[in-house]
């Protein structure tokens, strides 16, 4: 096991045997499947480090040089950096690096910006939007009108004519694109467009596509967008945890909105390890990956139309893909349910117009940014595609074929062992 790891849960062991077990299961679980699912990914060991540091000791309610604890004069420092370098990143003029999640970004901005009851256009579930866009169980659905848009359903893209249209007859205060399971390129200078004419907010979400945006594989919003909000656990490969991207005239209500708005404490551990992951990003190495992780995309989409299997929109430009499988006589449940006892990792998944429902499904989302941590290639990505397509037609008889290849490919490509 890496000297690293090994030491880590030779403290817990020595302290907590229970939940010594727990870790080592999970350690094993994630070395021995083949992960796939899109919003995952493997933090290096300084990001790691960084997470279960010292850091986690301290108080800092506030911002830099405006605290309500004493002794932060080196959680200054170190969040005044991971601001400093996320600006850079992305070149936006403000950032907020305090949220604790995609989520409570999202909520920071709309507390900021809307009042309960408001018109917000949101992508729908169905066609990859994110609950936090608008759905009817989350809080955003329940506070604010939110006006859902979604793809053409023949196409799979975005019909940014509907978008157009719901906003010249809604009146939103507020437009939010960005997607949590859209395969395609997102046109963020159209939707400024349609912002710009009806005098709405436009907020980006870019969770997912983080990565592809600092490898220049897709347009950056920050020049469009008044708001653009992530997290950092996706494409970027940082530790779990979101932050607020923002027009400088935006700056004080966004942090205001973040504390005392919608959070406490920031936790300092996650933003030193945020700082770790912007700096990684910066690299040649982090660009050089995520071209890996789009050509494995694209090259697992390939193999699965050559295998005669739809894929939502016809095919991908980013790190994921959506399996439309209404043609294969499988629902987006069973084939996960399949995936997982052979140990490929997957989430069933909604697609356009989907009858089935979030429960059941006809579809199934796949990532490449996790595999392409260890190391995995094209080539490995045809095989994989390969093995789902068993386990949609053959599962049966094939399982123990699946579940040897997958074997091989994770003992060729460690991550911890
Ligand atoms: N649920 C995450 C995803 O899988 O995309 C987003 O919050």
């Amino acid at each position: 096991m890496r000297e690293f790891i090994e030491k880590m849960l030779e403290s817990i062991r020595k302290s907590d045997s229970e939940i010594y077990e727990i870790m080592m299961s999970e350690v094993l679980r994630q070395e021995k499947s083949i992960n796939l699912i899109a919003s995952e990914n493997f933090v290096l060991d300084d990001i790691l480090a960084c997470n279960g540091s010292i850091l986690t000791n301290k108080y800092s309610e506030g911002y830099p040089m405006r605290r309500y604890y004493g002794g932060c004069e080196n959680i200054d420092k170190l969040e005044q950096l991971a601001i400093e370098r996320l600006k850079r990143l992305f070149g936006a003029e403000s950032a907020n690096v305090q949220p604790h999640s995609g989520t409570q970004a999202n909520m920071a901005v709309y507390f900021a910006f809307l009042s309960p009851g408001d018109t917000v256009l949101g992508m729908e579930l169905n066609s990859g939007g994110h609950l936090t866009h608008g759905s009817k169980v989350n809080i955003s659905g329940k506070y604010f009108n939110f006006v859902p848009y979604g793809v053409d359903k023949k196409t799979g893209f975005i019909d940014y004519d509907n978008v157009r249209k719901l906003a010249h007859e809604h009146h939103p205060k507020m437009i939010v694109c960005g997607a949590s399971s859209y395969p395609r390129i997102i046109d963020f200078h159209e939707f400024k467009k349609i912002a710009d004419e009806v005098n709405a907010y436009l907020m980006a979400d870019i969770s997912h596509i983080a990565g592809m945006i600092i490898a220049g594989l897709h347009p950056n919003p920050v020049e469009f967008a008044d708001f653009v909000t992530s997290t950092t656990h996706k494409t970027l490969r940082g530790p779990r945890g979101g932050v607020i991207m923002c027009k400088k005239e935006y700056e004080n209500k966004i942090n205001r909105a973040v504390f005392p708005g919608t959070q406490g404490g920031p936790h300092q551990h996650t933003i030193a390890s945020k700082a770790m992951c912007f700096r990684n990003a910066f690299s040649k190495e982090f660009k050089e990956y995520i071209h890996d992780v789009v050509k494995n995309c694209s090259s697992m989409a390939n193999e699965f139309i050559s295998l005669g299997m739809n894929l939502v929109s016809g095919g991908t430009d980013n790190h994921l893909l959506v399996l439309d499988l209404s043609n294969m006589r499988i629902t987006g449940r069973e084939l996960q349910e399949r995936l997982d006892s052979a140990n490929i990792t997957t989430n069933k998944e909604t697609i356009p117009d989907d009858k089935l429902g979030p429960q059941i499904t006809s579809g199934l989302r796949i990532g490449t940014s996790a595999i392409t941590s260890r190391g995995m290639n094209e080539n490995d990505c045809k095989t994989i595609a390969n093995l789902i397509y068993l386990s949609c037609t053959d599962f049966d008889s094939k399982k123990s074929y699946i579940v040897d290849i997958v074997e091989g490919l994770t003992s060729k490509y460690p991550i911890y062992l």
